[in-house]
């Protein structure tokens, strides 16, 4: 057998994997417009469930959290509806699935939003990036600063979101933190500009963090929440002045509330980076004791090294995910991959989605 790091089973929280091959979070964009996933995506989920952990495409927790063309939600009790099929057909077929819960933040746009309302950030400051909406890609619409209320309800949407979730028939959820959403753009002293007590220090910066960790493992138990970050990324306008320090504040706070898992995005290729990239990784590693998933540019024989080496516990693959239904099994078999195609990886159907061919028939 081939990379055999990989094939060690890894206990997280209240579930085991089977393997450390795991399915990263991925945007489709093909749910229907009131975020209710559509009978495709059961296909589509049931063909990956020998990843020994799925974790969903970002699901929003309440209408404020969508900023991007038919991406689904979980808040709805029609979206909990439209994802049971699809984590029964998981579980049917012996894998296991997490919930990303994703609010974006500023990261929208007016279109998506209850009669054309602004988005909602920490601070009153456009993103330097792009949505993709009806119409294309477009810049997001200047974000409103939201207010304690608007805070104190949005933590009381991720615990919601969470019950939601177990109600689906997820196994676990994992807390979108990176890539310059709303709790991301909290952490950071770019998009973070606030002078109350959500904003300044980093006691302050990490508020949001903390209240989130607090009220969805207060929902759902730690045992089946896990987070994602990305550290030292600077992907959707993402600025700090220091995220060795910020990340360093931000992994005690998750350490404290004991999740199953934390998630780094250590690389995302063509994008920005920290010029300490490697030092601030470095450091949110050295910062936590639990489950530890890597994810970022790997390859098989990387992600084995990876393991092999005690650099991570687990590796999850994005687009080798996309092209390579029955990634495990190649990996298995030291299989060649199939190419993904970028073309088909937002909107549209089956194809790029389920059409992908399996090892036999490739
Ligand atoms: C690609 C396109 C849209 C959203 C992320 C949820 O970056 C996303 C995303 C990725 O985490």
């Amino acid at each position: 057998m081939a990379h055999n790091a990989l094939f060690q089973p890894l206990k997280i929280g209240a579930i085991t994997a089977p393997n450390r091959i795991f399915m990263a979070p991925l945007t489709r964009n093909r749910s229907n417009s009131d975020g209710v996933p559509k009978p495709l995506a059961i296909e589509y989920y049931r063909q990956r469930a020998g990843a020994g952990l799925i974790i969903s495409e970002g699901t929003q927790i309440s209408i404020f959290g969508k900023g991007y063309l038919d991406t689904p939600g979980i808040y709805t009790d029609a979206q909990v509806e439209g994802w049971k099929p699809i984590t029964k057909a998981v579980h049917d077929a012996g894998g296991r699935i997490a919930c990303q819960l994703w609010h974006v933040g500023r990261i929208s746009h007016v279109s998506f939003l209850p009669g054309g309302a602004a988005p909602v950030g920490p601070s009153a400051i456009q993103a330097k990036t792009k949505t993709f909406t009806a119409e294309g890609f477009a810049d997001p619409s200047m974000p409103r600063a939201m207010t304690l209320e608007d805070i104190k309800a949005t933590v009381a949407d991720y615990a919601h979101a969470a019950k939601q979730a177990m109600a689906a028939g997820f196994d676990m959820v994992e807390i979108h933190s990176a890539n310059g959403y709303l709790i991301d753009q909290f952490l950071r002293d770019g998009p973070n500009q606030r002078t109350d007590e959500y904003g300044g220090s980093l006691e302050n910066r990490t508020r949001l963090l903390a209240e989130v960790c607090e009220a969805v493992t207060g929902a759902i138990g730690a045992d089946r929440v896990g987070i994602r970050l990305s550290p030292a990324g600077e992907y959707q306008d993402s600025i700090d002045s220091d995220p060795l320090a910020t990340f360093t504040a931000a992994v005690k706070i998750i350490k404290s509330y004991g999740l199953a898992f934390l998630h780094v995005i250590e690389m995302m290729p063509r994008s920005p980076m920290a010029e300490n990239a490697d030092e601030v990784n470095a450091a949110v590693k050295a910062g936590w004791d639990g489950v530890y998933i890597v994810n970022g540019g790997y390859l098989p024989a990387a992600a084995d090294t990876a393991v092999a080496t005690g650099h991570a516990d687990a590796v999850a693959f994005g687009t080798t995910y996309i092209a390579n239904p029955d990634l495990v099994e190649r990996i298995r078999a030291d299989a060649p991959l199939n190419p993904p195609n970028p073309k088909t990886f937002y909107g549209g159907g089956a194809e790029g989605y389920t059409d992908y061919p399996a090892m036999e028939t490739a």
